[in-house]
């Protein structure tokens, strides 16, 4: 595995075809079923002024986002995990760990928390036997539809930890990566637990996710483990280390110029988007990727060698760790294509989500492709595996029932 390095590891290593449609493999995938509509909650939070008017000067011309924002039915917050009480930290730990516990409504076999594992590493399939009723695969990465795919698993996983807490109320909060404190609180020990101890294979051993008190059903397949370690059933972190590399965490900078990025996507429409006109492919991270493959039914993308991986992509690598053990590459929860085994996960996509929403504010907030792209990943289509909505119609957070504390 010398060449490993210039190899993407799995959760950003993965991309829908160029070519898809001529790959004739067949993946059931499980049964399409609709699922109730969000509903908003009244919630009381101190919201930042901007937040409001950026919100209102968009929805203005918006009639459903306007009847709810104006019908004096408030809607749900999202709060930075720094400013979480401790007894919100405690609810939300609590409904992610019976979860863990619970039938998934979709599929019995597996847990309701299992449930988005599976989701997650069924979206980086390249057969696609539901292309008949025109979805594709490869939904949720390297693809237009990355945030709004994401924007739709938040909802539902945030749904579920209001089923598990039996708090209707109860909000997804976000790890700002770009701050420091936000940045303590989620490796705290009342959060998401601190780094791996490198004594115990950088197994985290404490918070309420150590190993012993959280474990895995869910694990990469095969063709993403070649010459890797056998993965752990517990979570692995170990912060900052990309091969040989330190890349660190984003900044704010980067943030703030991915930002300034107007124009959502732009063909091709994938990992090879120019980060300059397309936003999405900015913040999800892929700087000069080369085309991907398909291998055992699977998604392979590379990174050309020794371009960076940036926003979304950077915060996986940072956070599992990628490194060499004699001939082995080991990995970190974070860096697989099951990284939402690690909880983390949704607090930082829901920072992603964060970021975008404050770009959809000043863009317009115009999703692309309207009507070039493949079946499956234009506008007005619907999006696998859910497909009981519009990709168009997860565009704004309000219309969609929340909002986030700060967008800044
Ligand atoms: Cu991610």
């Amino acid at each position: 595995m010398s060449n490993r390095r210039d190899e993407t590891e799995p959760e950003v290593a993965h991309q829908r075809s160029q070519s898809g449609r001529s790959r004739s493999c067949a993946a059931p995938m499980s049964p399409a079923r609709t699922f109730p509509r969000s509903r908003l909650w009244a919630k009381i939070a101190t919201l930042s002024v901007l937040t409001v008017l950026l919100g209102a000067l968009l929805f203005t011309a918006t009639p459903v986002a306007l009847a709810k924002a104006g019908s004096g039915s408030s809607l749900s917050v999202r709060k930075d995990v720094k400013d979480l009480t401790k007894r919100e930290k405690a609810e939300f730990v609590s409904a992610v760990l019976t979860a863990k516990n619970v039938p998934s409504p979709w599929d019995p076999k597996l847990s309701y928390y299992d449930q988005f594992v599976q989701w997650h590493r069924a979206a980086f399939k390249c057969k696609h036997g539901w292309q008949q009723d025109g979805n594709w695969a490869g939904a949720a990465h390297n693809s237009p539809t990355f945030l709004p795919w994401h924007r739709q698993y938040l909802i539902l996983f945030e749904q579920m930890l209001r089923t598990t807490s039996g708090n209707p109320d109860l909000t997804l909060p976000y790890w700002d990566w770009t701050n420091a404190d936000s940045t303590a609180a989620v490796f705290s020990n009342d959060l998401m637990g601190p780094e791996g101890d490198p004594a115990h294979d950088f197994a985290v051993m404490s918070g309420p996710f150590r190993k012993g008190a959280w474990s895995f059903n869910i694990q990469d397949p095969a063709v993403y483990l070649d010459g890797v370690r056998t993965p752990e059933s517990f979570i692995v972190r170990r912060f900052n280390v990309f091969f040989e590399e330190s890349p660190g965490l984003p900044t704010a900078k980067d943030v703030k110029q991915a930002q300034a990025v107007s124009h959502y996507d732009h063909a091709p429409f994938n990992a090879q988007s120019k980060t300059s006109e397309s936003f999405r492919n900015t913040l999800e991270g892929w700087r000069n990727a080369t085309p991907s493959e398909c291998k055992d039914g699977w998604l392979m993308q590379t990174q050309t060698k020794g371009s960076p991986h940036d926003l979304h992509n950077l915060v996986h690598i940072y956070t599992g760790g990628i490194w060499k053990e004699g001939d082995e590459v080991v990995q970190g929860t974070m860096a697989y294509n099951t990284s939402p085994n690690d909880p983390i996960f949704f607090l930082h996509h829901a920072n992603v989500d964060r970021i975008w929403a404050a770009q959809e504010l000043a863009s317009g907030g115009h999703y692309r492709p309207k009507a070039i792209g493949e079946q499956g990943f234009n506008g007005a289509d619907t999006m696998w595996p859910w497909r009981n909505r519009t990709i168009n119609s997860w565009f704004g957070t309000i219309r969609n029932g929340y909002m986030y504390e700060r967008l800044r």
